[in-house]
């Protein structure tokens, strides 16, 4: 059990912005990284991974990138880049199973994906196309209402929570992949999901907010480079003090070890949501809020579902929303791109020497 305290608002806001997150940038896993700044096809916002609610015995996995399209980010997958769903099935946060996406250039707005199993042929087609795959899955992608929702208005604010969706009315590109769970290797599993230039980890996501809230700004980008299996030996002492400045000594001591390495633990057999897994409708930010401050009673955010419903059956995402988008969401991008001083860099800068 662990033993919990209660702080005042105000003062866990303090230690959040002394500790980890730059000003203006907590989100899920948007704009995580300076590096990935400028370049939202490449930046993995948020990943989820739960049992098919149409079948029980199918597990689904999303990931979404491209923040903000239309206004960040542009709405095509990169042609350069792979995308993968990480699956470890043995424990050891070493993936035994990957499919990985590529994706070719867009044609009248339309993309051809292509998606293999650990290297072997696994599906292929259009984007906005429901994809049947070879083992007897389904794959989608393209633009959808983005699933994350938040008031980053109020925190930015000392916590002083609305209830405002910063996130409402934004939409992201994604892939999604419903398979047969015994694919899968499970029930036990780990997730992640990881963006590559083929030589170069470019981002990685495990469970939500963990590089944004609990790794040093100077990290970020190693974090978003580095393997799971050495995150604890690499990071667990800045998760460690970044746990402690926002509750206490023994709270931090307790879920280091369960937030690294960062993987997403999802037992295939159970409906359940986050920490199992993380659903689409799961309110994560209040419930790692929760955890993290050590706070006696649930700490929230005022959000506690998405802008819009989502769909019962896949691709399970609600449909992309009306553009433009609208002008408070415009002015938030603006107010996150600040906290990392946005700018237009060119692809060749972005691959090469880093400091
Ligand atoms: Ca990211
Ligand atoms: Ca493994
Ligand atoms: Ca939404
Ligand atoms: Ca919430």
């Amino acid at each position: 059990m662990l033993r919990r305290f209660s702080l005042p608002l105000a003062l866990v806001a303090a230690a959040l912005a002394a500790t980890a997150a730059p000003p203006g940038a907590l989100a899920s896993d948007h704009l995580d990284a300076p590096n990935l700044s400028g370049v939202g096809a490449l930046d993995i916002n948020d990943l989820y991974a739960f049992q098919s609610p149409t079948n029980a015995n199918n597990s689904v996995l999303i990931m979404t990138v491209n923040p903000f399209v239309g206004s960040l980010s542009g709405s095509t997958f990169d042609t350069s880049t792979t995308y993968e769903f990480q699956i470890d099935n043995t424990g050891d946060a070493v993936a035994d199973l990957t499919y990985a996406a590529t994706f070719a250039a867009p044609v009248a707005g339309v993309q051809t994906g292509t998606v293999t199993l650990n290297g072997s042929a696994y599906a292929a087609g259009a984007t906005g196309a429901t994809i049947a795959t070879s083992g007897g899955g389904q794959l989608t992608f393209g633009v959808f209402d983005d699933p994350f929702f938040f008031d980053l208005a109020g925190f930015n604010n000392g916590l002083a929570f609305t209830g405002d969706d910063a996130f409402a009315g934004a939409n992201v590109s994604a892939i999604v992949l419903e398979v047969p769970s015994s694919e899968l290797g499970g029930p036990n599993i780990g997730v992640w999901a990881r963006t590559t230039d083929g030589t170069n980890q470019i981002d990685r996501v495990g469970r939500p907010a963990i590089n944004t809230v609990l790794i040093p700004s100077a990290r970020k980008q190693e974090f978003n480079e580095a393997a799971p299996a050495g995150d604890f030996a690499a990071f667990g002492s800045d998760v460690n003090s970044a746990i402690a400045g926002l509750s206490n000594q023994p709270n931090a001591d307790a879920l280091t070890p369960i937030l690294l390495p960062d993987v997403l633990t999802f037992d295939t057999s159970s409906s359940a949501g986050f920490l199992n897994g993380r659903q689409l409708a799961d309110d994560v930010i209040d419930a790692e809020l929760t955890l993290l401050t050590g706070s006696a009673s649930p700490i929230g955010d005022g959000v506690d579902a998405n802008d819009v419903a989502f769909r019962s059956a896949f691709p399970y995402l609600a449909p992309a929303n009306p553009v433009p988008e609208p002008a408070a969401a415009a002015l938030l991008v603006c107010a996150i791109a600040g906290g990392w001083g946005l700018r237009k860099r060119r692809r060749s800068l972005h691959y090469g020497a880093r400091d």
